[in-house]
């Protein structure tokens, strides 16, 4: 038995009515009492995950240059001094794990020591030993698309300010109105039986993201952080009307300012347990199990409530069981269940009768890199306008037919070949904008910005490569194999943003490609 138990934040209608929420409003307004130099406060714990407010970070725009803390748009009033020693911001601050198989463990320990601490704050005022921080499940039934009503409040029931209530925070539509559009956010990544694919440019990121070191920014982002995660934080944070600022949650250096941040993250936190209880495993490469530490860069540590600090690693928060938290509901919605039903079904589309499969799912998840190959690319960068951009993608002839007969031929033997789309070293200077991508008028997907501005900074550890994401584009094809209209030279790709992006955005991607997976 668990001690302590995660609840649905939507509970009793996701207001003050829900017990959760007010303890949570509670604790984060003592919290947010402390000093930013206080290893307590809600300042520095934002600061763990990244900040704005330290002169020698890498990612500091100058003081007087938006996002620096200085010039967030109250409330929260943010304090920027005094700032902790030296020692103590090289110890704790900037940690977050990003674009990285360490995405789901670094952001698990850092919301276990969140919860001990607010929970400690809130036993002190009176309230109840066993709470737990709430999740905000944007999938749930009804409009739970809907940020709870909790956050949108400007007081507390007994009148005093509600320290849940943040004014950078604009949404999809830059209106304050804050939900998730469901789709083109979606919990596909749920089918995956992959954690980790392999960590060259492939198709195969994994649920839980590619194999990296100490990984505060990186260039591809695993299947579970892509979607939902980063579109979750584009959505809640967008930009201001003005197109000049952006909201906390849009940005990795603001976002865990914004209360919203940990309920969003307590939900991936529940998906990746529920993906466990389903059978998938996490890795067991050392390499993972350690952390970055093992290999001699920095470890994984949080400040407990007593003074003490907490190291760890992703093998001490490997799974629930080991941990003394459960969520209410960790089942999974019933088509991300069975990933072996996607083969059977689109064998059957192809037209080759198959029988259920009997050999399970290795067949169709083999992750055999030799097995990539390029299929087209366009001829150079793209800049993405408000009216979007669109890229004419040549079709290399031999790779394209080598495509048309595996869709040809396909059987529980010969599984056709997987075909993705990647959108290569995305670079700019803003995180709020979501990119719809559709090839020849078909929709492939969404994609995210979260993370942009810090991954295309040229002095940064990995170069200012930028972002690249990866669509599986399959279905697409198959449905122009199944039109007889595959015997193409080339592709035409749209990539159409969700609002007018501003001028100084600069967003650009460096080049599109197909690329195909055969399975021989
Ligand atoms: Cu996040």
């Amino acid at each position: 038995m668990s001690s302590y138990t995660r609840s649905n934040a939507w509970n009793n209608g996701g207001t003050f009515d829900n017990s959760d929420l007010l303890w949570y409003a509670k604790g984060v307004g003592v919290m947010q009492s402390r000093a930013l130099d206080d290893q307590n406060s809600w300042w520095f714990f934002a600061a763990i995950h990244g900040e704005y407010v330290n002169p020698n970070t890498p990612w500091f725009p100058g003081p007087t240059a938006f996002p620096a803390w200085t010039l967030i748009p109250a409330p929260p009033q943010v304090p920027t001094t005094p700032l902790p020693a030296q020692s103590v911001l090289d110890l704790y601050w900037d940690q977050c794990q990003h674009q990285s198989w360490y995405f789901p463990p670094w952001h698990r320990g850092y919301l276990l020591t969140l919860e001990a601490q607010l929970r400690a704050a809130i036993v002190d005022l009176g309230g109840p030993s066993t709470w737990a921080l709430p999740y905000w499940n944007y999938f749930g039934p009804d409009n739970q698309f809907e940020m709870p009503p909790a956050f949108a409040q400007t007081t507390l029931p007994d009148g005093t300010p509600n320290p849940l209530f943040v004014t950078a925070r604009y949404g999809p539509r830059s209106d304050g109105n804050i939900f998730i559009p469901i789709p083109p956010v979606a919990q596909a990544c749920l089918g995956n039986d992959l954690y980790t694919g392999s960590n060259v440019i492939t198709p195969r990121p994994g649920f839980g993201g590619p194999n990296t070191g100490f990984s505060p920014q990186g260039e591809i982002s695993g299947n579970l952080e892509s979607n939902p995660h980063n579109q979750v934080h584009g959505r809640i944070g967008g930009e201001a009307p003005d197109g000049q600022t952006w909201g906390l949650m849009s940005d990795p250096g603001l976002a865990a300012l914004d209360p919203i941040f940990y309920l969003h993250h307590c939900n991936i936190d529940r998906m990746w347990a529920a993906w466990n209880e389903n059978g998938n495993s996490n890795p067991n490469d050392p390499n993972w199990l350690n952390g970055p530490a093992a290999i001699g860069e920095r470890e994984f540590v949080m400040p407990m409530p007593d003074g003490s600090s907490w190291v760890y690693t992703p093998a001490d928060v490997n799974s629930l069981s080991q941990l003394d938290y459960t969520y209410d509901d960790v089942s999974l919605p019933a088509r991300a269940a069975q990933p072996s039903r996607a083969v059977t079904n689109r064998l059957a589309r192809l037209r080759r009768a198959a029988p259920p499969t009997p050999t399970g799912t290795a067949g169709a998840n083999m992750d055999n890199e030799a097995n990539l190959e390029l299929v087209g690319a366009s001829s150079g960068a793209l800049p993405i306008k408000s009216s979007g951009a669109r890229a004419t993608l040549k079709l290399e002839p031999v790779a394209r037919n080598r495509v048309s007969a595996s869709l040809r031929n396909a059987s529980n033997a010969e599984l056709p070949d997987h075909v993705y789309l990647q959108l290569e070293n995305v670079r700019g200077n803003r995180d709020s904008y979501q990119l719809r991508v559709s090839v020849n008028e078909q929709d492939a997907g969404t994609v995210g910005l979260f993370g942009l501005r810090r991954a295309s900074v040229k002095d940064a550890a990995h170069g200012g490569a930028g972002l690249t994401f990866i669509l599986d584009i399959t279905d697409i094809v198959d449905n122009l194999f199944l039109d007889n209209a595959l015997d193409l030279d080339s592709l035409d790709v749209r990539i159409v943003p969700n609002q007018a992006v501003a001028d100084d955005a600069e967003i650009t991607v460096g080049k599109v490609s197909v690329y195909r997976q055969g399975h021989q």
